[in-house]
């Protein structure tokens, strides 16, 4: 068995372990971050389970940490009320990025995690499975429900050679998505072998499994050897370790890829979309407004000290904005204790929170068709804040390079020094609160909620039939940051009726004012896609606010596995066009109507549709668990709990 197979059977509790075939897998913990996590909790809250039942679930807060007015303010002291009661564990806003301090503070090598936020298989770095998933999958795992889930395949990823100084892991998984793109890996896990792994730190791993998350696959997975234990010890967690490996590597895999490290150069994905991938050599010399460092994706000690050498003693370009966001409390206190926060500064950084901050476009927004390096792992349109910036994703090297140069250089040019891992990592839980309650919770704690905290609205049973319109068509890759925009949007996240007026805000302004009237009048909402919809984002907003305004099915040539799984718990049916082709049938505006809907769902899942605008019909599709058929029907995963259903 390889380490994906051996965890995943460790944890079966129902379900044929048969590629593709929905399974249902214990989870030993959780994780929430405050942006999808008030959702989570609220519908924990709703379903009246008194603490948490897993082995150890933890709420952060590091996206809505900006606080300009009083909904993130209010956010914060709503989820730390409802992890005192419950049993959770509460990082405060400050403390750092919920991935890297999971790594560095709770993961560990065989357990399984589930988190509602796309890169928590950041945990895939020592060993872990970790996946991203819905918030309300989160909060059923939080009642001890198990996770369902495909039973992946399982792609081995092999490393040879070794890096080249001022060539990192950043261009380790450029180059995974420069070959496996964006979109059609759903269903798989890739797990990394071979020789290489003994040069890889824990640090460069999560790198490679964070950003895994942009392939589209279920999740990324390292083995638990000695340099996970050795990562392990200097978090003074050694009894935590585990070993876990393939039993052989050469032959335990679905299929096998591999990667000469040693030929890598520095790579970027271009804008706008993470596998857009090109070489820093191709944009040698070419101006650069912007530059930030940091994210889940590159904001370890080994990373932002890397940063920190680099820059020590020079001074950024002047015509060049530097910000710096390291990933925890424990990266930063490091960094000061050795002077090197003091050299950042020094060199003209703008030294910014422990948060997601610039990543998710809360603030650091560039200026209009600013050209931005980034360290983090997603680029699309418009997500930092700006609609018309050019924003390529690259390495802490490079980034460092460029900040000196003002425009893209390659790190090789310089003395790039070697981090070696600490022997010791400081440690200060300080900012974690609750962890000698954890598990049983505070029984009677007032939950505090301001205005800001809303409900979850309820899920209507699937209608016997569908008459509706094409309220948007959009065309290929659309992400859930398209569907529903963070940014200055983010402080809806808890009030659905407030952020439902965004949806699709940049790409079609009306689709709110249609949606609402089409609904308003009963008729249904239909979104047409094309190939990979719904990528990116695990935010279950992107389902929940489109039923809010009356969306009963979205027909795509495909759709991705985070949001086809949201759109399900939201009574939302998700088909794929039978014949790719039919998309060129359908513009927005048609009249649709599908007769035997709940029949449809119930049987194989096949369905005809009429366009009564233009007198055709098209075939659509849709693979159903009997579980996901149930949901559907229900009117979503809380109707199908409220009924007996799930
Ligand atoms: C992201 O990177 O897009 C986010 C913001 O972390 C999301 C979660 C969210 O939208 O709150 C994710 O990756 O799942
Ligand atoms: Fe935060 Fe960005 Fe990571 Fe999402 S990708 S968790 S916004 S740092």
């Amino acid at each position: 068995m390889n380490v994906t197979e051996k965890i995943f059977r460790a944890h079966l509790v129902d379900g044929n372990p048969v590629v593709g075939n929905e399974v249902a897998i214990r989870i030993d913990q959780t994780l929430t971050q405050d942006a999808t996590g008030t959702m989570a909790y609220l519908q924990f809250e709703s379903m009246g389970i008194d603490r948490v039942k897993t082995e150890l679930s933890v709420s952060y807060v590091d996206h809505n940490t900006v606080q300009i007015g009083f909904e993130n303010a209010d956010d914060h002291d709503y989820l730390q009320s409802v992890a005192r009661k419950y049993g959770i564990v509460y990082s405060k806003p400050g403390n750092g990025i919920c991935h890297q301090l999971h790594l560095e503070r709770f993961g560990k090598p065989g357990k399984t995690l589930i988190g509602s936020d796309s890169h928590t298989p950041t945990g895939g770095g020592i060993g872990m499975i970790a996946i991203g998933a819905g918030g309300i999958d989160v909060a059923v795992a939080m009642g001890g429900g198990a996770y369902n889930i495909a039973w992946p395949k399982v792609v081995g990823i092999r490393l040879t050679g070794q890096l080249n100084p001022g060539v990192s892991a950043k261009d380790v998984i450029l180059a995974v998505l420069r070959r496996f793109g964006s979109k059609g890996n759903v269903g798989k896990v890739f797990e990394y072998t071979g020789p290489a792994l003994a040069t890889l730190d824990v640090p460069s791993r999560a790198t490679i499994t964070n950003m895994g998350a942009e392939l589209g696959v279920t999740t990324s997975v390292f083995p638990s050897d000695a340099i996970t234990k050795a990562f392990l010890e200097a978090q003074g967690r050694g009894g935590d370790w585990v070993e876990l490996l393939p039993d052989d590597p050469a032959s335990d895999y679905d299929e096998t890829w591999e990667l000469d490290l040693s030929t890598l150069e520095p790579l970027a994905a271009a804008p706008h979309n993470p596998g857009n991938v090109e070489t820093i050599a191709e944009h040698l010399g070419q101006k650069v407004n912007q530059i930030m460092i940091g994210s889940c994706t590159n904001s370890s000690y080994r990373d932002i000290k890397t940063v920190a050498l680099l820059l020590k003693g020079k001074q950024v370009h002047p015509d060049v904005e530097v910000g710096i966001a390291c990933g925890s409390k424990q990266v930063v206190r490091m960094l000061a204790d050795e002077g090197l926060l003091g050299e950042l500064i020094a060199s003209g950084c703008r030294i910014l929170e422990n948060a997601c901050g610039f990543c998710i476009g809360a603030h650091m927004s560039p200026s209009t068709n600013a050209v931005c390096l980034r360290t983090s792992n997603r680029n699309f349109e418009g997500r930092s804040g700006t609609q018309s910036a050019k924003v390529y994703l690259v390495s802490p090297e490079t980034a460092a390079a460029s900040a000196l140069a003002g425009a893209f250089a390659d790190a090789r040019t310089l003395a790039v020094p070697a981090v070696p891992m600490p022997k010791a990592f400081t440690i200060d839980d300080g900012m974690f609160l609750y962890r000698e309650s954890a598990g049983t919770g505070v029984p009677g704690t007032e939950i505090l909620r301001g205005p800001n905290i809303g409900q979850v609205p309820p899920g209507q049973p699937m209608a016997e039939a569908l008459a509706g319109v094409a309220t948007i068509k959009v065309g290929d890759k659309i992400t859930t940051d398209h569907i529903m925009p963070a940014g200055a949007r983010l402080k809806f996240r808890s009030n659905i009726p407030e952020y439902a007026k965004y949806v699709f805000e940049h790409t079609d302004p009306a689709f709110y004012a249609n949606a609402s009237a089409n609904r308003d009048a009963g008729k249904a909402n239909v979104i047409i896609a094309g190939e990979s919809y719904g990528q990116g984002s695990s935010r279950e907003h992107a389902a929940l606010c489109p039923m809010y305004l009356g969306v009963k099915a979205v027909i795509a040539k495909s759709i991705e596995r985070i949001h086809r799984a949201n759109l399900i718990n939201f009574g939302i049916v998700p088909f794929v066009f039978a014949n790719p082709a039919d998309y060129d049938r359908v513009a927005q505006g048609d009249e649709l109507a599908i007769d035997g809907l709940r029949e449809a769902i119930l049987g194989s899942g096949k369905a005809t549709v009429k366009n009564l605008s233009n007198n055709t019909t098209f075939d659509v599709t849709t693979d159903l668990s009997p579980r996901q058929k149930r949901l559907l029907l229900a009117g979503g995963l809380l109707a199908a709990v409220a009924q007996g259903q799930a």
